[in-house]
């Protein structure tokens, strides 16, 4: 052994051990936790963080009722006044950035810069609600009535339910959240079973924000822990007018015709499978980086994660070896080491998706560059080297989301060839073209381009600001978030005519009259 002067370990202090000191800093109370409860695992490490108390059914139902009964006072709260409470929000939020960020690190396995991303979208939303909250307008409409007058108004809806996924543990509540807030909603919150402590931090973040608000009605934001059987509850419960999914397809086929047989609003936003086409004329420097970007960041766990590259057969050879040079290269490792671009999967359930979409692909004739458990890690966390694979076509497992760092590379040579190829698969959430042709930008973007909800030029499917409604189409679910005008779809629309005259004209020149 040699000797050193360094210290024994550079090892950073044990994942649990940081976020129970964050927790405690959050305010997240000691009754959060029980040693029977649902273990919250870290990806870092695997070892197991704390133990969550979770909601039982009886508990859950009475959630939603209290949240029923403070929409039924928040609606009366003008909207303006709402939106100072998400300005609150705000504020608590930047105040938390730091130690949110990176329980977001040690619970989801974020790189560090992700995780602080992550709450600063959830304060740019709260910035964007603050703003809505004095601009929730309808329009007036001219009428066929003389004296009558046409308009239509906007009220809160009642209780929205969010249900979260893992990968966003926090983000997507607040796009949700702080628009339902604004509108007048109440919100019931059924985050993943894989990112408890986040939400429960959250929480503790909300109730301060409450507290400073001067108190919001009991049960304005609440919080229910624990698995399907839990999200069950919120999609079945008639008292929950409108629901926000995120998940996979799959789940969205199991809640979807839940939410329509009790004729229920559903804001889902389901899988991805993203697609980015380089050009001829493609600046290949930006391009590389931004496929590497959206198709290795978050280790390949972001619903707009890129995981189709079509590449023009005349920059193939160009682009394609720097690219699998970057995926040999690329920092894989603890999430909260610098220089790290790549942080474990979420659990050993997505390596082994990855290994099985890698073995498909190689049956159906592809070329793996990377893939495989990346070993050099002390500890039971999961960690993959990216994979990069050329196909011959667009078969087997590239029509489908998988849920891990692999991309999917093929040639094309016809522009009109490749957007259909683009928009032949079930996903339709998020796109993007590299080229410097303003014929094949304004194309792709066109009503006869992407079918996607999201299509770039020049930048990656994935990373989306707030300003922009987020969401997609086909599989996808249709569903719309965060910015525009997405805030329609968490309040109702009435449409009020009034007849300030004293005689009563009939609508398409109808005659009805009547002695009287
Ligand atoms: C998700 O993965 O569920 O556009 C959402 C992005 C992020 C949102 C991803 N702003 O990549």
């Amino acid at each position: 052994m040699t000797a050193s002067l360094k210290p024994v370990s550079s090892a950073p202090a044990s994942v649990a051990d940081e976020a129970r000191a964050i927790l405690a800093r959050l305010g997240v109370p000691e009754s959060a936790f029980a040693s029977t409860g649902r273990p919250a695992l870290s990806p870092i490490t695997g070892e197991v963080i704390a133990h969550v108390r979770e909601t039982t059914p009886d508990e859950a139902k009475a959630a939603i009722g209290r949240a029923d009964a403070a929409f039924k006072a928040w609606r009366k709260v003008p909207a303006p006044k709402r939106g100072e409470f998400i300005r609150l929000l705000g504020e608590e939020l930047r105040a938390a950035k730091d130690d949110l960020g990176r329980l977001v690190t040690l619970e989801a396995g974020k790189i560090v810069s992700e995780g602080l991303g992550e709450v600063q979208e959830m304060i740019d939303i709260c910035d964007f609600a603050v703003g809505l909250s004095r601009q929730l307008y309808g329009l007036t409409i001219a009428t066929e009535r003389a004296d009558h007058r046409m308009m239509e108004t906007w009220h809160p809806l009642g209780v929205c339910g969010v249900i979260s996924a893992f990968n966003f543990p926090v983000a997507v509540w607040s796009w949700n959240a702080a628009l339902a807030l604004v509108c007048g909603d109440s919100v019931v919150w059924k985050p993943s079973e894989k990112t408890l402590l986040t939400a429960l931090a959250t929480h503790a973040i909300v109730e301060r924000a409450a507290k400073r608000f001067g108190g919001v009605p009991e049960g304005l934001c609440e919080v229910l822990l624990g698995g399907r059987e839990i999200g069950e509850i919120l999609v079945e419960d008639h008292r929950v007018p409108v629901l926000s999914a995120t998940g996979s397809t799959a789940m969205g086929r199991q809640v979807g015709p839940k939410l329509a047989e009790r004729f229920a609003r559903a804001i889902l936003e389901l899988g991805g499978n993203n697609a980015a086409i380089v050009a001829p004329s493609a600046d290949l420097d930006l391009a590389l980086r931004g496929i590497a970007f959206a198709a290795m960041g978050t280790a390949g766990q972001r619903c707009t994660t890129l995981r189709r590259l079509f590449v023009h057969e005349s920059v193939y050879d160009q682009l394609v070896p720097r690219l699998v040079k970057v995926y040999g290269s690329v920092k894989i490792g603890d999430p909260r080491a610098e220089g790290t671009l790549v942080g474990p999967l979420i659990d050993k359930a997505a390596f082994d998706n990855m290994e099985r979409a890698l073995d498909e692909a190689r049956a159906a004739g592809g070329k793996v560059h990377g893939g495989g458990r990346y070993t050099d890690v002390a500890n039971e966390g999961v960690y993959a080297r990216p994979a990069l694979v050329e196909m011959p076509s667009q078969t087997g497992p590239v029509t489908r989301e998988t849920f891990a760092p692999i991309l999917y590379v093929m040639r094309y040579s016809d522009f009109d060839e490749v957007i259909a190829l683009h928009n032949a698969v079930g996903a339709g959430l998020s796109s993007s073209i590299f080229t410097l042709n303003l014929r094949e930008a304004e194309a792709f973007v066109s009503a006869a381009g992407s079918d996607c909800g999201i299509a770039n030029v020049n930048i990656g499917p994935s990373g989306a600001e707030i300003g922009g409604a987020f969401g997609g189409e086909k599989e996808t679910g249709g569903g719309r978030e965060s910015g525009s005008d997405a805030w329609k779809a968490y309040m109702r629309r009435a449409t009020n005519t009034i007849n300030y005259g004293s005689t009563l004209p009939l609508a398409q020149g109808v005659k009805f009259d009547v002695d009287a």
